[in-house]
């Protein structure tokens, strides 16, 4: 029997079966595999660790698309940052009032093979014609991008380790809050905070160097072994974390969107934080 043992800590792992190989190479940025696991169907990790699989992607993309598009309210420009394997810009796309979206991947091949094995994660959104595809370093894009013409910034990257490293760098907030219009928002993957506190810890501090409002939702992504993962939340403006629950119900329906995970009431609640997590929080920066 094969399997895939997650390399992400140092004490702890969590191991999949692989039931079929569809692909395994190494890019020209990191290890690719793509596999098929009989619970989870199609899996794929980057450089030993779960990036996204069938079963529970949709909680992570929805969130992450969802919960800032629907705050911010009349989003037009969205910019993504990472997302090769296309799952987050499906969602996005589903906002028909969006106008544009910026998609910026380093890993051209990691579209490639997702598009070839993980089909479903994309579902078309690659024809979007509103959609410009970068294939670059997601840093060196946001520094070389014009200032103010972002609604929504999604940074929806690996772990800060290898290529990821940089999206979690103070630079990298300082210029996505720069990029962004007023009122804009970003949101970003901030891993398990269970087993990654001090990189929660650093987010705040670096993160709320950069904006008026910085803060954190979650949600719990079974296969983000750990519990609950944490979102990192940017905006100048206070009041999009606190949009009260008609106002999003009321976009959600105009919206149009159905959702797995995402409802207005699961977006006001996933601000609240655990006790422990606020705590650990506290103290450093807002
Ligand atoms: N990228 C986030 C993977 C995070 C895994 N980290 C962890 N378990 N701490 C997902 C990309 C999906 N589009």
């Amino acid at each position: 029997m094969k399997e895939f043992q997650e390399t992400l800590y140092d004490s702890i792992a969590q191991c999949f079966r692989i039931d079929k190989m569809y692909f395994e190479h190494k890019t020209e940025h990191q290890h690719l595999m793509i596999f098929h696991n009989a619970f989870l169907g199609r899996v794929m990790t980057l450089d030993g660790i779960v990036q996204t699989t069938e079963k529970d992607e949709f909680i992570y993309h929805e969130m992450m698309a969802h919960v800032p598009i629907l705050a911010h309210g009349h989003a037009r420009r969205v910019l993504i940052i990472g997302g090769g394997d296309g799952a987050m810009l499906r969602e996005v796309s589903r906002h028909r009032a969006i106008e544009s979206i910026v998609m910026v991947e380093i890993d051209a091949e990691v579209i490639e093979m997702a598009k070839q094995h993980l089909p479903r994660h994309s579902a078309g959104a690659f024809t979007d014609p509103r959609l410009q595809l970068v294939i670059s370093d997601g840093m060196e894009f946001v520094r070389g991008a014009e200032s103010g013409q972002f609604d929504v910034i999604i940074s929806d990257s690996t772990d800060p380790i290898g290529p990821g490293e940089v999206l979690f760098s103070e630079d990298f907030y300082g210029q996505c809050k720069r990029i962004l219009a007023p009122g804009g928002v970003m949101a970003t993957q901030n891993g398990v905070p269970f087993f990654q506190l001090d990189e929660l810890i650093q987010t705040r501090e670096r993160m709320g160097r950069h904006f008026a409002d910085q803060s954190f939702y979650s949600a719990a992504v079974p296969t983000y072994y750990g519990g609950i993962m944490a979102f990192g939340w940017g905006s100048d403006d206070p009041g999009l974390r606190q949009v009260d629950e008609q106002t999003l119900q009321q976009r959600f329906r105009e919206a149009g969107l159905e959702t797995r995970y995402y409802t207005p009431q699961i977006h006001r609640a996933s601000f609240a934080l655990p006790a422990w997590v606020q705590d650990a929080l506290d103290g450093y920066g807002q």
